[in-house]
C-alpha cells in the first residue's frame, strides 16, 4: 500500500469547535481555545499520522465580514488556503442551527473546487432528529462531498471523520516525522498560550485589542529558558486592566502561562511579561507584519 498525504483546512465561524476538534485529533493542547470569538488568528498546523497516511491540518482564521485590516487579512488567508488543500472541513454548530455567519461562509465556498466535508459538531447537545432538517438547509447552499456529525469535545465519530478525510488524500510523501504534531515555531505557540490566559482572565472589551509578541527566547547555561514577551494593547485603560490591581492580573497570566509553556517545552522557564500601548495596531499594515502576520 502506498503512503497517502495532504493538507486539509478547517473553517467555520468562531466558537463552532475548530480548535477543540484539532486538539481532539492531535491529542495535545496546540490550538488555543476560548469561549470568546476570534482567538485563533494564525494558521496552526496539526499533523495526524496513522493508517499509512498523514493529514496536515490548517486551522484557518475565520472568514469574516469586513471589519478592519486584520479582518481582511484573515479573509484572504482563509480563502487562498482553500484552493491549496485536498479537502476542506466546514465546521458548524449543530446545537445552534444555521446562522448568518455559517451562511456567509457557505456562500464563499461556491468559488472553490476543493471537496468540502460538512462537519456538524456538538451533537452531544442535541437530539438526533434535529440533524436532518439542518442538513437539508445546508444542502441548499453547497454540494458537500460528505456530511459527518461529530462531537469534537467528546470525541464521538471523530474517527469516522478522519477515515472520510483519508479518502481524499492523494498518494504522497510523509511530510513530517511520526511524532511531530506542529511545524510552527515554539515562539508562536508560547505567544498564543499567553494570549489565551489573558482572554480567560479579562472582560469582553480587552481581547480584540491585544496581541502578544515574543521578543526574546533563549536558553540560559543552567538550562532555564528565558522568555520575554510583550502584550500590545490599544488604550491606556486596557493596559491598566491587564496589569490589574498591584499587578495581580498580569502575575496570574504569567503563572498560568508559565505552567503551560513548561509542559510544552519540557523545561523550566523564566517568563517576563511587558504591557505596551500601541494605538490602533489592528489597522496598521507594518505593525501587523511586525507581529508575524505575513502576507
Ligand atoms: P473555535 O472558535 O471554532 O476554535 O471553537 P473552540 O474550539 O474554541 O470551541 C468553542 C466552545 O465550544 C468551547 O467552549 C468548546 O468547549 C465548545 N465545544 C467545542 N466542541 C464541542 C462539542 O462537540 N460539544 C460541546 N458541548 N461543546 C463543544
Ligand atoms: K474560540
Ligand atoms: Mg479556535
Amino acid at each position: 500500500m502506498k503512503f497517502k498525504s495532504g493538507f486539509v483546512a478547517i473553517i467555520g465561524r468562531p466558537n463552532v469547535g475548530k480548535s477543540t476538534l484539532m486538539n481532539q485529533v492531535i491529542g495535545q493542547k496546540i490550538a488555543i481555545m476560548s469561549d470568546k470569538p476570534q482567538t485563533t488568528r494564525n494558521k496552526i498546523h496539526g499533523v495526524y499520522t496513522a493508517n499509512n497516511s498523514q493529514i496536515v491540518f490548517l486551522d484557518t482564521p475565520g472568514i469574516h465580514k469586513r471589519q478592519s485590516k486584520l479582518g481582511d487579512y484573515m479573509n484572504q488567508t482563509a480563502m487562498s488556503t482553500l484552493h491549496e488543500v485536498e479537502a476542506v472541513l466546514f465546521l458548524v454548530d449543530a446545537s445552534e442551527g444555521m446562522g448568518g455567519g455559517d451562511r456567509f461562509i457557505a456562500e464563499q465556498l461556491g468559488s472553490i473546487k476543493t471537496p468540502v466535508i460538512l462537519v456538524m459538531n456538538k451533537i452531544d447537545k442535541i437530539e438526533p432528529e434535529a440533524l436532518l432538517p439542518m442538513i437539508t438547509e445546508y444542502n441548499k447552499l453547497h454540494e458537500f462531498a460528505e456530511i459527518v456529525p461529530i462531537s469534537a469535545k467528546m470525541g464521538n465519530n471523530v474517527n469516522t471523520l478522519l477515515e472520510q478525510v483519508q479518502k481524499y488524500l492523494p498518494e504522497g510523501p510523509q511530510y513530517y516525522p511520526d511524532d511531530q504534531i506542529t511545524d510552527h515555531p515554539e515562539q508562536f505557540v508560547c505567544a498564543e498560550l499567553i494570549r489565551e490566559k489573558i482572554l480567560h482572565l479579562t472582560r469582553e472589551e480587552v481581547p480584540h485589542s491585544i496581541a502578544v509578541a515574543i521578543e526574546d527566547m533563549s536558553v540560559e547555561p543552567n538550562g532555564v529558558v528565558h522568555i520575554s514577551a510583550v502584550i500590545f494593547v490599544e488604550r491606556d485603560s486596557q493596559k491598566g486592566i491587564i496589569i490589574g490591581k498591584q499587578g495581580a492580573l498580569l502575575k496570574e497570566v504569567g503563572r498560568r502561562a508559565r505552567t503551560d509553556i513548561e509542559n510544552l517545552l519540557g523545561s523550566k522557564i523564566f517568563l517576563e511579561l511587558w504591557v505596551k500601548v500601541k494605538k490602533d495596531w489592528r489597522n496598521q499594515d507594518r505593525v501587523l507584519r511586525d507581529l508575524g502576520f505575513h502576507k
